[in-house]
């Protein structure tokens, strides 16, 4: 590693990894796109950035689905794998490693981690009969499941069904760990972020916490239990594991380890908030790793709505809403529509409202009208200003002071809010804009205009750069259009200014109007 990256604070943030059961959808592609701009963020804030994403392969849902569709495991498992990670190379998902729980090094991480917890005296031998949801891969308590009328039992808060298992397994002492985990939560109170969910998560843990089955002997689709190999690890070991195995677990000493581990940041969805924050720093308490800073748990995605669903027909292809209306427009949309924390809907109406307001008019417009103007007025190069009257400093002072307050909105996984601010001071530049009239002061008082016009290509270009890690493609665009070197990009950037002089390509549009196809 060179000085520089030496230098550089480490960054380890990841996503959940999927059950490549089936094919990925628009929830999926949420997930992606807002850990995406968190990764890329750091980087150009300066972090030494590891960003992990992935499949979770092992279990029982997707021995059943292999077994439904008549074909081996391994195969389905890789089939749909790649489909997510082909999806998330069409969404420019900058991931580091793209880690699968059949990938070698993840078996050795995680017999390692059994085997610690092992001696830690926090595994035994038990008989275990309780409910299990194959699909959502848990157990649950008879209190969390519902009896219906046509005398099935359904898991409470998820809907799914629960079918009575019992099997002589290998158990967890996770009550052992009970008043561990709320000092945990009550010394860092950020570890759990929304509050909602922290507040949910503490209440259940103080309602008292049974031992966990961690191994499986009725099916093989699994990491064996070392020295056992009748059992499979319950599948949520395997795949919680993986976070350790990204940093180079179980080679603790080395480099990659000492660098990333403890994790910063474990980007998940509502439903597997338990898994994460009550298992997961059990089982590294148990080992005597260091645990995770925070998770965040994000909300659901729904269409109009209503939840997406196979038999509703509302299942939306992400691939094809790229196609439909762009991919930094539907990395926008997903990221400014949404509060980041909390449930968010999606409909053709709201995606065309937003790239129309926002992106073609607030951001795409100004950039092509100060564009068109430099271009035709002041020689194509950027202009040269005159002493800067109290609106332009005014104007200037407000983006400048953005990075600061865009940084502390990425901090607290604030992305919605970031984008605000970023787009609140673009609504004060072409209020700016309309009231200059560069326009006609190219006729009364050009250098009055060409000051005008640096100001504005000045706040172009630190939105420009600000906006990179939720549109990469669209924000190098006008950075081209800017005359901007790959250098001069990243947020230290921000603290200078765009030279005057200096040579500007021909302007092009960048965000063009969305039109209905029907629409003629
Ligand atoms: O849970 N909206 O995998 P998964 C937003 N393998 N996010 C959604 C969503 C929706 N409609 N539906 C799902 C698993 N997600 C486990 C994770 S991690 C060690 C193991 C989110 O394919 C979900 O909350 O069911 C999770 O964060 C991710 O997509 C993968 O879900």
């Amino acid at each position: 590693t060179s000085p520089a990256s030496a230098s550089r604070p480490p960054f380890y943030v990841t996503t959940a990894i999927a059950y490549p059961n089936g094919v990925p959808h628009v929830g999926h592609a949420y997930e992606y796109i807002s850990s995406d701009a968190i990764a890329r963020f750091k980087r150009l804030d300066g972090f030494d950035v590891f960003f992990m994403t992935g499949t979770d392969e092992h279990g029982l849902k997707m021995q059943q689905t292999a077994a439904k569709e008549g074909i081996d495991v391994r195969d389905l498992a890789a089939r749909n794998s790649d489909q997510f990670e082909a999806l998330d190379k069409v969404l420019e998902v900058s991931f580091d490693r793209f880690i699968r729980t059949t990938d070698a090094d993840h078996e050795a991480a995680c017999q390692v981690l059994w085997q610690k917890m092992v001696e830690s005296g926090d595994i035994y031998l038990d008989t275990y009969s309780g409910w299990y949801s194959v699909r959502d891969e848990a157990f649950h308590s008879e209190e969390e499941t519902t009896l219906l009328d046509d005398g099935s039992r359904i898991a409470t808060e998820t809907g799914t069904p629960v079918e009575w298992t019992e099997e002589s397994n290998y158990t967890f002492r996770l009550s052992k760990y009970q008043d561990r985990l709320v000092a945990l939560y009550e010394e860092n109170p950020d570890f759990i972020a929304p509050s909602t969910r922290r507040n949910e998560i503490v209440s259940f843990v103080k309602g008292g916490l049974k031992d966990l089955s961690i191994s499986r002997t009725t099916f093989d689709w699994g990491i064996p239990v070392p020295g056992d190999p009748g059992h499979v690890m319950y599948v949520w070991v395997d795949a919680l594991a993986n976070y350790l195995t990204g940093a180079g677990y179980p080679d603790v000493d080395s480099e990659s380890f000492r660098k990333f581990w403890p994790a910063d940041l474990h980007i998940i969805g509502k439903d597997i908030s338990r898994f994460h924050t009550v298992y997961w720093p059990a089982f590294l308490m148990s080992a005597g790793l260091e645990l995770p800073k925070r998770v965040f748990v994000h909300g659901f995605l729904y269409n109009k709505g209503e939840k997406m669903s196979k038999s509703v027909g509302n299942v939306v292809d992400p691939l094809e809403m790229v196609e439909q209306y762009g991919l930094d427009a539907l990395r926008f949309f997903l990221l400014r529509e949404i509060s980041y924390g909390q449930d968010g809907s999606y409909s053709h109406e709201a995606i065309v409202t937003r790239m129309n307001a926002d992106l073609s008019n607030e951001l795409g417009n100004l950039a092509q009208r100060s564009l068109t103007m430099v271009a035709k007025n002041c020689d194509a190069q950027v202009p040269t200003p005159g002493e800067l009257s109290e609106d332009d400093r005014a104007l200037l002072a407000k983006a400048d002071a953005l990075l600061e307050t865009v940084r502390a909105d990425f901090d607290k996984q604030a992305l919605h809010q970031a984008l605000e601010a970023i787009w609140h001071v673009l609504g004060e530049t072409n209020r700016y804009f309309s009231q200059q009239e560069p326009w006609v002061l190219r006729k009364t008082d050009p250098a009055r205009m060409a000051t005008v016009l640096y100001t504005t290509l000045e706040v172009v270009r630190i939105v420009g750069i600000l906006v990179q890690p939720v549109m990469p493609g669209s924000a190098a665009k006008i950075l081209d259009l800017l005359g901007q070197a790959s250098e001069a990009r990243d947020f230290a950037a921000i603290g200078t200014r765009i030279v005057a002089g200096h040579p500007l390509p021909a302007p092009s549009p960048v965000f063009p109007r969305y039109v209905e196809p029907d629409a003629g």
